[in-house]
């Protein structure tokens, strides 16, 4: 559905703020992004599928902490289960991503970034865009706390106001799902690094130029965070800066052998 078909929400003046921060910071944190019997449901969902869906997944759609059986990250749930696709595809989500684009939305596709307790590896800092190649940049990921996302158990960290700095040179990084990594944060006295704290169901938005990472997990608690990826009707992929991504992926797939 587009948006000019879609009834006009009571919500607009609510969103406009939203809106505002998400541009002027490149992400904005929205409390209460799922309610709670959404959230009981994304777990309850969340544990079908580890366990009857894992198991049948291609290569690359599983990655697990280095030295360990502990699930790192999950990719594409919405190509393997009809209900991480009717997510993304929840009409609230839509409007509001909608309302900062003032243009339609497509989903994309939905991950899930475990970091377990004590195992859960650090995600090194990088922009989306280095992974997505659109042009103009207007695409967004919703990373959704589904448990509480602190400093000790590696929430992620933004570094405010980076989307500004437009596409940035990255480098070979080793963490998969990360193939690339920028070397440096930028200068966090210009864009401050700005931690990501949240509640299970508050949700973080941000552009996909926004340089973010996280840390290690070295608490008792799990931290676990679904990313839903979006884009703008007027974003398209720069087709030769993709090209040069998937020869470079091929690349690195192959010295895995
Ligand atoms: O959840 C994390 O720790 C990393 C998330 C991330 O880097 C991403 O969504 O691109």
């Amino acid at each position: 559905m587009t948006q000019s078909s879609r009834p006009n929400h009571k919500l607009k003046a609510f969103t406009m703020d939203f809106s505002a921060r998400f541009h002027e910071d490149g992400f904005v944190i929205v409390g209460q992004f799922l309610d709670s019997d959404e959230l009981a449901e994304v777990d309850r969902q969340l544990d079908h599928y580890i366990t009857d869906v894992v198991p049948r997944t291609k290569k690359g759609d599983v990655d697990y902490e280095s030295g360990s059986d502990r699930i790192s990250h999950l990719s594409s749930l919405d190509a393997y289960d009809p209900y991480w696709n009717n997510l993304l595809n929840r009409l609230r989500t839509l409007e509001l991503l909608e309302s900062f684009l003032g243009t339609g939305v497509e989903p994309l596709a939905s991950e899930v970034f475990y970091k377990a307790a004590h195992v859960g590896s650090a995600a090194p800092p990088h922009q989306d865009n280095a992974y997505l190649h659109f042009d103009p940049p207007e695409a967004m990921a919703v990373w959704v706390a589904l448990d509480e996302a602190t400093v000790e158990n590696g929430c992620v960290w933004y570094s405010k106001g980076s989307h500004k700095l437009g596409d940035m040179p990255h480098v070979h990084g080793d963490t998969p799902p990360f193939s690339k990594k920028v070397e440096q944060i930028p200068d966090p006295t210009r864009y401050p690094a700005v931690p990501a704290i949240l509640k299970p169901g508050d949700a973080v938005i941000h552009q996909i130029g926004t340089v973010h990472w996280s840390e290690r997990n070295n608490s008792d608690q799990d931290r676990r965070g679904l990313v839903l990826n979006y884009k703008g009707v007027n974003a398209r992929v720069d087709e030769q800066a993709h090209a040069n991504h998937m020869a470079y992926v091929q690349q690195l797939r192959a010295m895995d052998r």
